[in-house]
């Protein structure tokens, strides 16, 4: 089942926070749309529960520096 979220990710700053983790998370295992909103600084992330879950999102997102918060 496909799930939708939002994430809060407070050290989203500019355009390129916003590149930087579209490209990234775009063809991470179960993951099928990701849109970052500066304005916000939360993470739209549709994802397939079968091939991912949140949980692994947001590791990824730490992991490329945008912790969850
Ligand atoms: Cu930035």
């Amino acid at each position: 089942m496909t799930t939708t979220a939002v994430l809060h990710a407070p050290d989203i700053s500019c355009g390129h926070c916003k590149a930087h983790i579209e490209g990234d998370l775009t063809g991470e295992p179960g993951i099928e749309k990701v849109e970052v909103d500066v304005e916000t600084k939360d993470v739209h992330v549709t994802f397939d529960e079968q091939g991912t879950d949140l949980d692994a999102v947001q590791a990824k997102l730490a992991e490329i520096g945008y912790p969850v918060g």
